[in-house]
């Protein structure tokens, strides 16, 4: 395919703020790729500060190696922003266009023949109220809809869509039957997925044209990719654990909430016929392009740009420099809170406790909850004397402590670790006079400990730990795991496995995969079969020996000689299904997402796999790939973190 770019109109414009020139977008007349994917054409960005060899090889390269040939194009049209100077603090963009956001698709009132009932009778809803009882109606199946909590919040917010007739006949929920809605829904779910290949294709254009439509933006001289353009549809609030708002109508969103965010010389996106944006505005000291206050928390929504963007990489990069800055200072610091382990003020010894916890633990710094999340769930600086159990000796061991709490996302932490004499005393002389609920460090919260980081080095969070304990473990595992003979699938297992020493240390457990014996037994039954395979390739092997014994010419040599590779080859895929299985079966109760996505510094794994010749792919799928690029460009294969 070739790309052809269109520049209609090349305007330049003075920049007052900071007096340079800079071209606005040109038109880009352009197909996304397969996934969507639109790749910045080379004259959209600005000339490369290093000219690459491979520019050149590439033009030398003979012809008809086309597919080659168009990847590495390809790889070349995406903007490299990580070689481009930064702007000054604070200033996100110069210019920002985008064309706001899709708003959910109108409500469409059931088919006549779909009927709800009250009481037994038959009964025709008015429009609104008929929506949000299909709201109720898609969860019925859910166990949530025979929570009280959820019922009553629900029926209290269906209510206020209801007119005054309905709302005087239908007084008691568990007098509704919504049973039609439901089935009715459930054939059409059904109905989707018995589609034939033409309506999918159809439905998979849509949702191309509107990706090419709203999924971009052009944000400075360059296209780039929006994260979440469209907004949630309304329906019921479900929140995690027992959220005392579930139930509760999350609101269908207008254009009358939504603040658009983009540069003063763009074209402004119109909002839909008939409708006004709440506000437009200019400022590029933020990073969001449009957002809303939702309805159930009062929370503020944003639509920002996709982590394959400049932005996002940048705040990533950034993430990572602080973490190897904390590296250079961290043993001034862990000198430091073994001093106030011994001071005088208890708030001192209480903050170098709490701080111990999170370096050597960890442990979020507390209060981090997710929107929205109200199960008791604790940090650091939270937690209370019951979450904790002090043995002077447990397991053959001195001053162990055991911690049990639910943490973040209602996630359970319990570990057993020794700790240090002074800690040990400290946590003593905390818990004494105290009740169960009582707080472990009264004298502490979460600003006076974050205050606290940031005196000691500008940017520490307790996040900081985390990203610089589990990039150093990673980084000294792969030392540790990595044999240099080992063939590429082993050398595989070795990174899952320091990637898993990481997400243990995080305590990112997941339950079993729903599919995972299944998916074992699909993997055994394949190993079986390869083992069967095996020996009649050996038995194969063992008389073309034989046979070679008595005949001694050159054909049955050749034959030995091939029977031989067999053999080779049949016991490399047996080795790669095994260790396929036990990397599978160490990853049960494992996510090694999240560290991967947020802890790691992608250049130690990039760097690792530069050194020993491994595929990035291996390591990560195409979404992180786009996440990581400036990692994959930037690392050479000495980095060390
Ligand atoms: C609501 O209806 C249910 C089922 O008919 C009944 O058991 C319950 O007592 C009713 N509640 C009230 C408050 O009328
Ligand atoms: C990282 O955390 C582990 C687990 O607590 C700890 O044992 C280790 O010392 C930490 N490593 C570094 C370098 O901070
Ligand atoms: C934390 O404690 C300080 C000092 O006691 C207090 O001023 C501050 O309001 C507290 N912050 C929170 C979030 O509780
Ligand atoms: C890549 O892996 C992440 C988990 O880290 C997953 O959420 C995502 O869907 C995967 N993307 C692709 C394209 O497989
Ligand atoms: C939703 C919202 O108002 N977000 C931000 C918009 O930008 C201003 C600064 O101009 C921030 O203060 C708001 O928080």
């Amino acid at each position: 395919i070739k790309r052809t770019i269109s520049f209609k109109i090349i305007v330049l414009y003075l920049n007052k703020q900071s007096s340079a020139f800079f071209l606005s977008p040109p038109r880009i007349k352009d197909e996304p790729d397969e996934d969507g994917y639109y790749t910045s054409p080379k004259e959209d960005s600005k000339p490369l500060k290093r000219p690459r060899e491979e520019d050149d090889k590439d033009k030398r390269a003979p012809e008809g190696d086309n597919k080659k040939k168009k990847q590495k194009k390809e790889e070349e049209q995406k903007w490299k922003w990580w070689e481009e100077e930064r702007y000054p603090e604070g200033i996100k963009w110069k210019f920002l266009e985008h064309k706001g956001p899709v708003f959910a698709p109108p409500y469409e009132p059931l088919p006549e023949n779909v009927k709800f009932y009250y009481d037994g009778k038959v009964m025709k809803l008015s429009p609104k109220a008929e929506e949000v009882a299909t709201f109720f109606a898609k969860m019925l199946d859910h166990e949530y809809t025979t929570k009280d909590i959820f019922r009553k919040n629900f029926f209290k917010d269906w209510r206020k869509e209801m007119t005054s007739e309905e709302k005087s006949t239908i007084t008691n929920l568990s007098k509704c039957d919504f049973t039609q809605m439901s089935q009715y829904f459930k054939a059409q779910s059904e109905a989707r997925k018995q589609m034939s290949k033409e309506e999918k294709q159809k439905i998979k254009e849509e949702n191309e044209r509107l990706l090419k439509e709203y999924g971009f933006c052009i944000m400075d001289n360059h296209k780039e990719r929006i994260a979440n353009f469209k907004i949630e549809p309304p329906g019921l609030f479900r929140g995690r654990g027992n959220h005392p708002k579930m139930g509760m109508l999350k609101r269908r969103i207008m254009p009358e909430d939504i603040i658009i965010n983009c540069s003063k010389d763009s074209k402004v996106p119109p909002p839909p016929p008939g409708h006004k944006w709440k506000e437009v505005r200019h400022d590029n000291k933020v990073t969001w392009l449009v957002s809303w206050t939702e309805n159930i928390q009062g929370s503020i929504k944003y639509i920002m740009l996709n982590p394959s963007s400049r932005i996002k990489g940048e705040k990533d990069w950034q993430k990572y420099e602080t973490a190897r800055r904390l590296k250079k200072c961290v043993d001034k610091i862990r000198n430091q809170y073994r001093e106030d382990w011994k001071s005088k003020e208890m708030k001192v010894r209480q903050r170098a406790v709490a701080l111990y916890f999170i370096d050597k633990l960890a442990l979020r710094a507390g209060n981090e909850k997710e929107e929205g999340e109200t199960a008791d769930t604790v940090g650091c600086c939270s937690l209370r004397v019951e979450h904790i159990n002090l043995h002077p000796e447990l397991d053959g061991q001195e001053y162990m402590v055991e911690f049990d709490f639910l943490g973040k996302d209602s996630i359970r932490y319990y570990n057993k670790v020794p700790v240090e004499k002074r800690v040990f005393k400290n946590l003593q002389l905390f818990m004494e006079n105290k009740q169960p609920e009582d707080d472990l460090f009264d004298r502490l919260n979460t600003s006076i400990l974050n205050k606290h980081l940031q005196d000691l080095m500008e940017g520490l969070t307790a996040k900081v730990f985390r990203t610089y304990n589990a990039s150093i473990t990673l980084q000294q595992q792969l030392k540790e795991l990595t044999t240099p003979d080992d063939n590429i699938p082993a050398k595989i297992l070795s990174y899952n496995r320091a990637n898993r020493a990481v997400a243990i240390l995080c305590n990112h457990q997941r339950a079993p995969p729903k599919t995972f014996e299944k998916s074992m037994m699909n993997l055994q039954t394949k190993i079986d079969a390869k083992k069967d395979q095996l020996a009649d390739a050996r038995r194969e092997l063992k008389s073309a020996k034989a046979d070679a014994k008595v005949r001694r010419d050159e054909k049955s040599k050749k034959t030995v000689e091939s029977k031989k590779k067999a053999v080779q080859r049949i016991e490399e895929q047996l080795m790669k299904l095994e260790v396929q299985a036990t990397d599978r079966e160490e990853n049960k109760q494992i996510a090694l997402g999240t560290s991967k996505l947020n802890y790691l510094d992608p250049r130690i794994s990039v760097a690792w796999c530069k050194k020993w010749g491994i595929p990035v792919e291996k390591i990560y799928n195409k979404t992180q790939r786009e996440k990581f690029a400036w990692a994959i460009d930037m690392a050479e294969d000495d980095y060390e973190f």
